[in-house]
């Protein structure tokens, strides 16, 4: 069964790769998985249709048979649970990439979304100035002691796994910063999973939104 998911039809970063649907549309080419893309606008993502897919009105989604899921963590996560390619057989393994899944989504991505919605949505405010530098302190803790762990390695723990899928994809939001390149190391492990042709094809399919080459869902 072809699995559906949901995107941006207008995103503002143009399909430069940052909604996360591109982990998911990542996640799928990883595995050989084809699927069809539903896109969204904003103003429906809040009407009653998606929100009965996605109780808080936003992309991705993910739809096979019965199943509907949200969340782009959960998806990828079943994802690597029913197609090779994803998560390591063995069950520690397996256990430490799904470990790396939720430290990208529950320790290292807040920060580095507290710093855009201070940017975009905060940045008008009398205080935005004092606040943006205690951000990007935090940010800098968290990324100093994933550059250790990583060290010279070429993934976080063994072959690449949905770990590193997650944790490469909530990096590259800090792409158009300047911080990622003070940790060389973070910045070539963001650029090797850049350059897996899985990801490629993921990013082309999300920027094809924006050229006006997007196939439409069936
Ligand atoms: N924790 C959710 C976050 C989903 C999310 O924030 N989606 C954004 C696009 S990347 C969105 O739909 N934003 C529009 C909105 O919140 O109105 C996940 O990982 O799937």
């Amino acid at each position: 069964m072809i699995p559906t998911i949901t995107a941006f039809e207008s995103s503002p970063d143009r399909g430069q790769g940052l909604a996360r649907d591109m982990r998911v549309r990542w996640a799928l080419e990883e595995v050989g998985q084809p699927c069809r893309v539903r896109l969204v606008s904003f103003g429906a993502m809040k009407q009653p249709a998606h929100l009965a897919l996605h109780p808080f009105g936003q992309i991705p989604t993910y739809e096979e048979g019965e199943l509907t899921l949200f969340e782009s963590g959960a998806i990828v996560l079943h994802l690597g649970q029913h197609h090779a390619g994803l998560l390591p057989d063995d069950a520690n393994a397996r256990a430490r990439a799904i470990m790396w899944m939720f430290a990208a989504l529950n320790t290292v991505e807040p920060p580095i979304l507290e710093l855009q919605t201070a940017r975009f949505l905060e940045g008008d405010k009398p205080w935005a100035a004092e606040r943006l530098p205690l951000i990007r302190d935090r940010i800098r803790h968290r990324l100093g002691q994933l550059a250790v762990r990583l060290g010279d390695a070429d993934w976080l723990d063994g072959a690449f796994s949905a770990g590193d899928l997650m944790m490469v994809h909530t990096l590259l939001r800090l792409k158009p910063s300047a911080m990622l390149g003070e940790y060389p190391n973070l910045a070539a492990y963001v650029a090797r999973g850049e350059a897996r042709p899985a990801y490629k094809r993921a990013f082309a399919a999300q920027l094809a939104v924006f050229t006006g080459k997007h196939a439409a869902a069936g």
